[in-house]
């Protein structure tokens, strides 16, 4: 393998992943960096496909300028389970792509208005799809389990990361540090499990 390009259009993803795949050997480069622009539509039902769509459209059009490289991309979001798993794969589409987290987030808030704790339960899921430069495809998943908080707290990290209470950790996402959140989060996990593919195949 002689690059990796990663099927991102999201800053705060990027820099995330850039940081938990630092020991690489090879260079992790985000769509942008590689020249490769393009729009694709997620009509995925599920967060893998969502990830396979956006990798197996990106290998292709990456395909004419190298033959080496591996292309991975991210599809995650945000389950809460008292609205049915809402907003899931629609995430980064709640309420329109235009508009800011704090609505967004204040939205997810008020929806909760009178849950109590123990209904408040939520997750963060993160699908990563490789496309190997055999054309092979392989998905990998993580999970991090939390509750919806009752106003933001933090600024780090990005998108709801100000609501997602850890109740373990007393904080949310948006208050760890990025080498906190990234030892412990879905996009940890699923990168994680990802390395172990790509060694294992020696691509
Ligand atoms: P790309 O498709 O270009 O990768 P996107 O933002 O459209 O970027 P998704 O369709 O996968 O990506 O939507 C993911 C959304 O889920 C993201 O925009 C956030 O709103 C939310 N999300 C995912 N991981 C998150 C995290 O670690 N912290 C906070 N919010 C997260």
């Amino acid at each position: 393998m002689e690059k990796i390009v990663f099927a991102t259009g999201n800053a705060g993803k990027m820099k995330e992943i850039k940081e938990i795949m630092c020991d690489l050997k090879v260079p992790v480069l985000s769509m942008k960096e590689a020249g490769l622009e393009l729009e694709i539509e997620e009509n995925g039902s599920t967060f893998e496909e969502n990830a396979v769509i956006k990798a197996k459209a990106v290998a292709a059009a990456a395909k004419s300028i190298d033959q080496g490289i591996v292309v991975l991309a991210d599809d995650s979001g945000l389950e809460v389970d008292y609205l049915n798993k809402e907003p899931g794969v629609y995430s980064a589409r709640y309420m329109g792509e235009d508009t800011s987290y704090r609505i967004k987030n204040q939205s997810l808030i008020d929806r909760l208005d009178g849950v109590p704790d123990e209904k408040r339960t939520a997750r963060f899921v993160c699908a990563i799809a490789a496309v190997m430069p055999d054309g092979d495809v392989v998905t990998t998943r993580g999970v991090i389990e939390g509750k919806i908080g009752y106003e933001e707290r933090g600024t780090n990290g990005f998108g709801y990361d100000p609501i997602f209470y850890l109740p373990d950790m007393s904080r949310s996402t948006a208050e760890l540090m990025p080498e906190e959140k990234n030892n412990i989060s879905h996009r940890g996990n699923a990168l994680q499990a990802m390395k172990e593919e790509l060694k294992k195949r020696r691509v």
